[in-house]
């Protein structure tokens, strides 16, 4: 009996690995190894019945996806009976060689200036004429690190360090100042006319998992409770928020068109634009950049990285009730096609980069083709066609979309598509 019990105590860890490595099928980033795969239908409703207008979708499909997203992936946002409040804290008028006005905007979530609170960096055009349109996104590294410039307050929060981002002991320093330039071409977007509004995700949730007892999740919690529920968001819900709070300042600035605000981001805060937009329908313009698993990319093909991959490097992302999924992307009563379609009939454009083939460029674009059949439901033109080749925009419908030659990131090229298909569906001249 001792020696059996020996022998399970030597081989238990060894047993449990085998059956985590069945459980955890390799990568797949080859084409051909993609399973066969169903898609949960977009319009037919839970209950079976076919979603033939747009009355139909509006009223009870949608509504119900939305449901299915947050109640299975990101969790439900809490209501918040609060308002934000906000405050220029500093205002260059002669930024970027005179071309912009830059603010520092401090938006705080509690009726004390103590409280949680993030900071927004705007740059409007200074050559305008009447309001002007926007992009929002949230940035990696902090607003110091969208531009060079010594006056940008420092961000004294949490970060992670990456190669490049001169973090030590996860806080920035001075070194990290325009790190992240290359993603925020404010020059480009005020050349073109439009406002560019950031802001550091942190601010809002710092992205480690401390059983969310730090960034805004406590502010929402019940007596009692010290963590959300299954069904309740997670960092994802939280970065989305802040877009929500970011825009309820932009929309009360009379420089900026509040009908025409888009919403953008990048990888996991693509994944958070997309989650904002959903929700949200004041955003009116939504890109995916790179998003990847949990963001653009279909889920169901398990191609580069998979939901069980996801939630186990970053459990806190999504909803717990996310984690039932954990390699049975079969069993996720949605797909990411789904989520896309929730943002119709705004515009939307996805794009990937070919050589980021752990977002799987090929299940971003099928999502957007995927989705597209809500988008003729209002008369629009959605995406269609075969994947097109690298560095060939596919952007002549409401849903647009790009395969940059390259690798994962958010560059000039990227934006320059942005503001052509945005200059194009709100009928902008250059
Ligand atoms: C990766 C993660 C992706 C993507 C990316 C990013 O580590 O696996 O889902 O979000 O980070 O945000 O850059």
């Amino acid at each position: 009996m001792k020696l059996l019990i020996c022998l399970l105590a030597l081989l238990g860890p060894w047993l449990a690995g085998a059956g985590l490595a069945q459980r955890r099928p390799p990568v797949i980033q080859d084409e051909a190894q993609v399973p066969a795969y169903s898609l949960p239908p977009l319009l037919v409703g839970q209950d079976g019945s076919p979603v033939r207008t747009r009355k139909d979708w509006e009223q009870k499909r949608r509504p119900e996806l939305l449901r299915l997203f947050a109640t299975h992936v990101y969790g439900h946002t809490p209501a918040w009976s609060g308002q934000v409040r906000w405050k220029t804290l500093q205002e260059n008028p002669q930024a970027l060689g005179g071309k912009a006005t830059r603010r520092e905007i401090a938006l705080y979530f509690t009726p004390d200036d103590a409280g949680p609170q993030a900071r927004l960096l705007l740059y409007l055009p200074n050559q305008r004429r009447g309001r002007v349109p926007a992009f929002v996104g949230l940035n990696f590294n902090g607003n110091h690190a969208v531009e060079a410039d010594p006056t940008i307050a420092l961000n004294p929060n949490w970060m992670n360090p990456w190669a490049e981002n001169f973090i030590v002991n996860n806080r920035a320093t001075e070194r990290s100042r325009g790190c992240e330039a290359r993603r925020w071409p404010a020059d480009l977007v005020v050349g073109r006319g439009y406002a560019l509004a950031t802001l550091y995700y942190g601010d809002l949730d710092p992205d480690f998992d401390d059983g969310f007892q730090n960034g805004i999740h406590p502010l929402f919690y019940r007596a009692g409770q010290t963590r959300p529920d299954s069904a309740q968001w997670g960092s994802i819900g939280a970065w989305a928020w802040g877009l929500s709070r970011a825009l309820d300042c932009l929309l009360a600035d009379p420089a900026i068109d509040g009908k025409r605000v888009a919403v953008v981001g990048h990888s996991r805060l693509g994944k958070a634009a997309l989650w904002a937009a959903a929700q949200d329908p004041r955003f009116g313009l939504v890109v995916s950049n790179n998003s990847g698993c949990g963001g653009a990319a279909l889920s169901k093909r398990i191609f580069g990285e998979t939901v069980g991959l996801i939630n186990e490097q970053f459990p806190h992302w999504f909803c717990k009730n996310f984690q039932q999924y954990n390699y049975f992307e079969e069993r996720l009563p949605v797909d990411q096609h789904q989520l896309l379609a929730l943002m119709a009939p705004r515009p939307l454009y996805v794009a990937s980069a070919s050589e980021d083939l752990w977002a799987d460029p090929r299940g971003e674009f099928l999502a957007a083709i995927h989705a597209s059949p809500v988008y003729q439901l209002y008369g629009h033109q959605g995406l269609a066609g075969d994947m097109p080749p690298p560095n060939t925009p596919r952007a002549t419908g409401r849903v647009g979309y790009h395969l940059r030659a390259g690798a994962h990131d958010m560059l000039a090229y990227d934006w320059e598509q942005y503001l052509n298909f945005a200059d194009r569906v709100w009928g902008r001249r250059r």
